[in-house]
């Protein structure tokens, strides 16, 4: 399936198309997938994801994608991936779907993203209006439950683009998110948020600058992941550590949260292309080739992670 229904990675596409080719795959993979519903937007969209599964009880791997509405790149890449992950003949894909349970949500932002689309190509928190002020919005990245505003990179200022929001969980978006992955928390070791741009690998923890207990180990599947994706021709960099070490420090955050709450050892953030040149504008011949390197990248991590 590339062309011939009309999606084939070549352009971002809208939220409308997005659930429309999700239902097209639903339809043509009954037996392998199950959508599921998160919960509501704020305007009250449907948060969706699917589920895709060859067995009972695989181990899962949980995806988040477009947490923040301007990343285009995440939900472009999560979508791809869904696809081979369903119709991909090359042996190591293929045990990727084979192997695990997939619960992959690839607009997870649906109010942020769709306003992205329509008014603000550069809008990147969701669009709760704020009860004593003009500006609109949380980042969805700071209002969970885990560290929640202690230590900076988070603000209390409505206005500001890393508004953590009033309380833990003030987004509906986020509510319904730790909600429906609590509930499924014993089915998936590794929880991956979708993000651009800068081409890094990020471990928690990214509230503080200390590293996490299992930092070698995650260490060792950031060093292949970044391996597999220097080794294609495109030879592009990503780097690997900790949030807060590589990038700056942010609590309040969706990976850390899974790794401190719900345990999971296995938590990363990818941030995709490019390194600033186009920055969330990716190019659109950019997505296929960004789209490779998560699989290369993907196919050592999950490698990487088995064996640790
Ligand atoms: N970067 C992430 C952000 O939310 C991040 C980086 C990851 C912070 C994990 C905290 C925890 O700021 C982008 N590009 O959004
Ligand atoms: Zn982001």
């Amino acid at each position: 399936r590339d062309s011939g229904d009309g999606f084939g990675w070549k352009r971002y596409y809208e939220l409308e198309e997005i659930e429309a080719w999700l239902d097209s795959i639903l339809a043509a993979y009954p037996s392998v997938t199950e959508g599921f519903t998160i919960g509501k937007s704020f305007e009250g969209r449907t948060i969706r994801g699917i589920k895709i599964s060859h067995g009972t009880n695989k181990p899962g791997i949980f995806i988040e994608s477009n947490i923040h509405a301007r990343e285009w790149i995440t939900s472009a890449t999560a979508t791809w991936f869904i696809n081979e992950l369903l119709s991909s003949k090359q042996t190591a894909v293929r045990s990727l779907a084979d192997n695990y349970d997939w619960y992959i949500v690839p607009v997870f932002n649906v109010d942020g993203f769709e306003y992205s689309h329509r008014k603000d190509r550069m809008w990147r928190k969701t669009r709760q209006p704020h009860p004593t002020n003009n500006c609109i919005g949380v980042d969805g990245n700071r209002n969970f439950d885990s560290h929640f505003m202690e230590n900076g990179g988070a603000s209390d200022n409505p206005c500001s683009e890393t508004f953590a929001g009033a309380a833990p969980w003030s987004e509906p978006e986020t509510k319904a998110l730790s909600d429906y992955v609590t509930s499924i928390k014993d089915k998936f070791n590794v929880y991956l948020s979708f993000h651009s741009y800068g081409q890094w690998l990020l471990t928690p923890y990214g509230h503080t600058m200390v590293l996490p207990p299992n930092y070698d180990h995650l260490q060792d599947i950031g060093a292949a992941f970044a391996g597999a994706i220097k080794s294609l021709p495109y030879a592009t960099e990503y780097v690997h550590g900790s949030t807060a070490t590589v990038l700056y420090v942010a609590s309040g955050s969706s990976v850390d949260w899974a790794y401190n709450e719900l345990d999971k050892k296995v938590g990363f953030t990818i941030e995709y292309r490019d390194k600033g040149r186009f920055g969330f504008l990716l190019p659109p011949a950019q997505i296929l080739p960004n789209c490779e390197e998560l699989m290369a990248g993907m196919i050592a991590l999950i490698d990487k992670t088995k064996q640790l």
